[in-house]
Parts: C-alpha cells; structure tokens; sequence
C-alpha cells in the first residue's frame, strides 16, 4: 500500500518488517527506549516503524536529531493525532493536542510570558531573586522540616511521596497562589498516580495506535481517565475560584494572568488568530501537570543516586560545606560556585534519561531526512535515552559518573559536555519550563544536601530499573535521611 509516492532522488526509509494488524508492537515491547536504541544500531539514526496500522519515524543520534529540530523544525514541529491526547484536559492540552500552528503559537508565547512573571523575572522588592526563589525555599525548609518529623516517627520514608508535594506545592503557588499541607489527600492520591498517566502517555503505548484495543477492558487506561478526571476536576476548581474572586488590579498569579489576557483580547478586534478562553486559561493544566510530574522525577531520582553512590554524595557534602556552610540556606545565585552539584545533576539527566522520548512529533508537510522521504503527518519519535547513552559521544555510557562534567582539575563546569546531554527536547517545541527545571532541581538538592545525609535501610537492596513512561521513575523505596553536623533536631 504505497500512500505517497517516493520523490526522485529520495529513499525509502528503512526498518523492521511490520506484522499484519500490530505491525511491529511485538519487537517494541514493554521498554521501547531500549528495543529502539538496539534498532537504531542495526538499521541507523533514521528508521521506521509500524506500531499497528501506522507508521512511525525514530530518530536517534545527536546530528540527525538535531537537523530534524532545529535545521528543519517548522517541519518537524506537530503533534500528532493520539487517541490518549483526547482526554488530556478535554483534548485542549498545550503540549499534547493537535493545535493548528498559529494557536499553539499564540498559546505557547502566553505561557512563557506568564511563567516568566510569576516564576523567574528578577524581584527587587524581596529578599529573594525571584518568586520562584522564594516558593523553592520555603517549601524546602518545610520538606527538611517533615523528613524530620517522618525520620523521628518512622525511621524511613519514601522519597518520592515528600518530594511529590513539595514539588507541586511550588508549581501551585505560582500558578494558583496556593500551597497544600504534606497530608491533603486530594493532592496527594493525585499527584502520587502520575506514574499511571505517564504510563499511557509514553512513547509507543499500543492502544495509541491500534483502534480495536480501545474496546478491550483495560485497567491502565481506566486508572488514567480517572486520574484526568480528578485532575480536570481540581482544575477547573481552582480556576473557578479565580474567576470569582479576579481583580483586574490585582494579578495575583498565573491564573490571574490568564484570566486577564481573555478580557483584554475580546477589546482586541485585530488578532489574527482566535483562540478561545477555555484553551487559554486551560494552559494552567499544563504547567501545573508538567511542573510537579516532571520536576518530582528528577528530584527523586538524584536522592536514589546519592544513596547509591555515597562517596559521590560525600564530595558533594564536602563541596557545600566549603563554598556555603552552615550559616546560611543555598540560593540560586550560588549556582556557579557548585560545580559537583552541577554536574551531579546533569549526570542524573544523562544516566536515568527519565524523560526517554520527547512527547510525538509529527510532520507538518512533505520532508526528507538524511536522503529519505518522510511523507506529511507522519508520527516521530525523538529517541533522548539513545542520545544520552550513545558510546559516539560519551565514554562509558553506562556508568554514573558526575566527573565526565567537570574540568581535569574538577574545579569547573564544562559546559560544552554539559550541552550534550539531552532532556528537555530541542527547537520550536523544546520545553518551556527548562530554567524552572533546571533552578528548581538545584536549590531543592541543595536545601537537602546541606542539612541531611541520605541512606539506605540496611540490607536493603535499590531497584533502580526504571519504569517505562513519558516520564520513567524508580521502584519505590524507603530511605534514611540523618541530619547533618550543625543540623541535628532538638530534642531527638
Ligand atoms: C515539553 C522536559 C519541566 C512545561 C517538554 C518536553 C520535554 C520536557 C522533553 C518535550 C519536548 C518535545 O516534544 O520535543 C522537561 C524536563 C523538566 C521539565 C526534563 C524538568 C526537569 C517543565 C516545567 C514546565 C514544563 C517545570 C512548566 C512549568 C512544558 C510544556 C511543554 C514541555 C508546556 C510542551 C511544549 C510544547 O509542546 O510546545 N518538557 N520539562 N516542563 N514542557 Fe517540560
Ligand atoms: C499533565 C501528570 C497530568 C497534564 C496536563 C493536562 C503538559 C513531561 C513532558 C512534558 C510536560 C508536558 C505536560 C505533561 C503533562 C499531567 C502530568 C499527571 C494531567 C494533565 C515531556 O502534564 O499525573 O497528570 O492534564
């Protein structure tokens, strides 16, 4: 079945054989960032395969990825059509849905101005750099706080599930003004079913593809209407409220922001492109849904790496000690003076590659890559884990080890190794909550490194095999968190 002929002078694109039906769903598996980096080894940076009835482009590889990207990224820039897109936020997510470019356009520009004034644009009034510096703080110390109280009680406690609402405690302070207590059941039974969303959201979930298994009874897809549900619901919950408290005069947060640009634009009759309130306002849904999944992930996974390479989190406790000490709590501007946490981090992106594949592209238009012909509306996968763990562009792919960042004599940052390491996507639709990502990341750790060392329970045994999703997380496991020297709870 030949659907557009082939240009002259362009290729066929290679791959695998596809089966009747299910096309090549069997070879993808349950880990589609390790079966498709084994294929990208065998048929090349650019593959095709079929999952059911449709094909779908794989890219790998730093140079095609980014040609693809960058060099040609208003062809590369679509979504495509998925059946699990349609239910997240009503099919009108930012991220997901199949917006025509000039309402994603409009819709992404509005969202970068807003988190830049609620999150990172420079205050002069407080004593912090920005509002996102200060709900980073404050929340950390409340999290030492708990892990305090957890540790005293329990002996152990599960990161992720602290992590988790310290996360979206953040996120919802800037995007609705509001922070919850660490026991909110709705939160927490919300924020702590994200690996169920992030299951069928991944990179290459069969029922996306293939129409009949939408009829079958499936737990998974069940579990993730739900969890959209009760996201939707304290959504639209939240923002009601802002609607009926807004004062024009008095922005408060990025709901407020929002709300405003819908009242403003109605007095604008020259807009060229219509986009209607709900899509505008329902952008909150992706910056709450992307800031506490994403940011909670990472967090988790380097407290994981810390326990597992204690003489790395040594260094780092050294480190901390030397350039910040005791005295005072570690702030964004001493960034540049932590080269170890620096590079720690970007270890823990390269090595968890918790983000295995961007979120599908899709052509907008006839294309080719590398010689071979891409037809219009093609599904594309952005392979980062193979990036990540390319033996082309890293020695020793497999093993952690922070010090491939630093200079010989680990006294700097070095930043072209750095720039390899691939997370949060490339060109027009890259992530637009990176630096938020990537400060937020920093001053949690650092909060926590400088007032806890962290274990693990004796005779326990660390699962770090990831769990496959659009975001992958380790097993749960308990942990130990002691205070450090200078830090010890009163009475304990
Ligand atoms: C998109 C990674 C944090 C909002 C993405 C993409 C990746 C990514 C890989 C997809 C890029 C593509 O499709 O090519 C990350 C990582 C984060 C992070 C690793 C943290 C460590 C955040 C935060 C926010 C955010 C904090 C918002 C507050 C978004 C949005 C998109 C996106 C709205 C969709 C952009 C579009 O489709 O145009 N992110 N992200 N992300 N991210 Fe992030
Ligand atoms: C969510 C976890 C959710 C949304 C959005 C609307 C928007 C992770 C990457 C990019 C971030 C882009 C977005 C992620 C989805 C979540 C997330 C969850 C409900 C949602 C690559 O964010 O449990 O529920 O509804």
């Amino acid at each position: 079945l030949m659907r557009t002929k082939i240009p002259e002078g362009l290729q066929k694109l290679p791959g695998p054989k596809p089966l009747p039906i299910i096309g090549n769903v069997l070879e993808v598996g349950n880990n589609p960032h390790l079966s498709l980096t084994a294929m990208s080894k065998c048929y090349g940076p650019v593959f095709q395969i079929q999952i059911g009835m449709r094909p779908v482009v794989v890219l790998s590889g730093n140079e095609v990825i980014r040609q693809a990207l960058l060099k040609q990224g208003d062809e590369f820039a679509g979504r495509p059509d998925l059946h699990s897109s349609k239910f997240i936020s009503d099919g009108k997510s930012l991220a997901f849905s199949t917006d025509q470019v000039g309402v994603w356009r409009a819709r992404r520009k509005l969202a970068l101005s807003a988190l830049r004034t609620f999150a990172t644009v420079q205050s002069e009034s407080s004593e912090y750099s920005c509002a996102l510096e200060e709900h980073i703080s404050k929340e950390g110390l409340y999290l030492v706080e708990r892990l305090n109280s957890v540790m005293k009680m329990e002996g152990s406690f599960d990161p992720f599930r602290y992590i988790v609402v310290s996360v979206a405690n953040v996120i919802c302070g800037i995007c609705f003004g509001h922070r919850y207590s660490h026991d909110d059941d709705e939160l927490l039974s919300l924020v702590n079913l994200s690996d169920e969303f992030g299951k069928v959201v991944g990179s290459g979930n069969p029922s996306d593809f293939i129409p009949f298994l939408r009829f079958l009874p499936s737990k998974t897809m069940k579990k993730f209407l739900d969890i959209n549900a009760r996201f939707s619901k304290l959504m639209k919950r939240l923002v009601t409220e802002h609607y009926d408290t807004f004062d024009k005069n008095n922005i408060r947060d990025i709901t407020d922001s929002l709300i405003d640009h819908c009242e403003d634009r109605k007095l604008d009759e020259n807009s060229n492109v219509q986009v209607s309130d709900e899509k505008i306002v329902g952008i909150v849904n992706d910056l709450f849904g992307a800031g506490f999944d994403t940011i909670s992930t990472a967090l988790s996974w380097a407290v994981v790496y810390l326990v597992a390479y204690p003489e790395v989190q040594e260094r780092l406790h050294r480190e901390l000690n030397e350039k910040i000490g005791k005295d005072r709590t570690p702030r964004l501007s001493d960034r540049p003076d932590l080269p170890l946490l620096e590079s720690f981090i970007l270890e823990t992106f390269r090595h968890s590659s918790f983000l295995p594949f961007t979120i599908p592209h899709c052509t907008t238009k006839n294309t080719s890559l590398n010689g071979y012909f891409i037809p219009k509306d093609t599904c594309v996968f952005v392979n980062q884990w193979q990036v990540n763990r390319d033996p082309e562009l890293w020695k020793d792919p497999s093993s952690f080890n922070p010090d491939r960042f630093l200079s010989a004599d680990g006294t700097e940052l070095n930043k072209v190794e750095g720039e390899k390491v691939l997370a949060f996507g490339l060109g027009k639709r890259r992530c637009i909550g990176e630096a938020i990502g990537r400060s937020e990341v920093f001053l949690f750790l650092a909060i926590l490194l400088q007032r806890f060392k962290f274990n693990s329970m004796p005779g326990e045994i660390l699962d770090m095999t990831p769990e496959y999703g659009l975001t992958m997380k380790h097993k749960r496991c308990r942990l130990r968190a002691t205070p450090q020297p200078g830090f010890e709870v009163s009475g304990a």
